[in-house]
């Protein structure tokens, strides 16, 4: 079955070989660097604007190539970020679909989530609903306060039949690509090790920010014939001062999105 095929029937694709062991290991590496420099990078928006690592990877061949048979040929980032549980921590995700408090106009968008450590059931890997994303926008409740919750509103969707849910085990250098309808979360990290994924979303460039104006994107492949974004930039070194603070900037804006219902 082609991939478009088995995302259109599943809303997801898993375990996609994407870089090899030493690829992993030095983009890893780089990121740790990062960590001493600045300090925690876990769901720092638009990091591809500031470290060349998460840049060249959002903009991988074999990535654009699956995501080309997604949502077509001309192709904007919209975010780049890495979202890390460390050994035996109780962060968790809970059952929710990505678009739903997004603001944007359309659903030709997918997620990426590329894994630079091993993402298995013990070290919490996402856990998928398939075909849930073709039941469209479900009701979210805004939980009490979790600081445990990586979602900025530990919004969730209630009454999930877990029995159906499959866990997207990733071994590092492969990803998931997954629909901004699918239902998905994932458990607590309780191997000894860091569980890191490189989250990297994408959309077709007449996609529309409704929320928010002055968002901006990047185009990595094809035409974008409707400039409905200003351009980010793909950081070519790491953490220059005016890239640091223009992501500042831009984190707000995102939080402006995503962090509100
Ligand atoms: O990294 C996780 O555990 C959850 C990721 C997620 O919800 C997403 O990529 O949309």
């Amino acid at each position: 079955m082609s991939y478009s095929a088995q995302y259109d029937a599943r809303g997801y694709l898993s375990g996609i070989d994407i870089i090899d062991a030493d690829e992993v290991s030095e983009h890893r590496a780089q990121l740790e660097h990062a960590e001493q420099q600045i300090g925690p990078m876990h769901y720092l928006a638009k990091v591809h604007t500031i470290l060349s690592s998460p840049a060249k990877l959002a903009s991988h061949p074999r990535i654009l190539d699956v995501v080309e048979q997604l949502i077509g040929p001309d192709i904007l980032i919209y975010n780049v970020t890495y979202i890390i549980k460390e050994a035996n921590t109780k962060s968790h995700v809970s059952w929710h679909q990505d678009l739903t408090y997004w603001g944007l106009d359309s659903d030709d968008q997918v997620s990426v989530w590329l894994a630079l450590s091993d993402a298995s059931e013990s070290s919490g890997c996402m856990r998928m609903i398939p075909g849930s994303h073709r039941l469209g926008r479900q009701h979210h409740i805004l939980g009490e306060d979790d600081d445990n919750n990586v979602l900025f509103q530990n919004q969730r969707v209630a009454d999930v039949d877990e029995s159906k849910a499959v866990a997207a085990e990733l071994k590092p250098g492969q990803a998931s690509f997954h629909h901004g309808w699918l239902l998905h979360s994932s458990s607590p990290n309780q191997s000894a090790e860091r569980r890191i994924g490189l989250n990297i979303q994408y959309i077709a460039p007449h996609v529309r920010q409704t929320k928010v104006r002055g968002f901006t994107a990047l185009l990595v492949r094809g035409v974008d014939r409707y400039r409905h974004y200003d351009r980010d930039i793909a950081a070519t070194s790491d953490l220059e001062p005016a890239a640091m603070q223009r992501r500042e900037d831009l984190e707000r804006l995102y939080h402006d999105t995503a962090g509100r219902a």
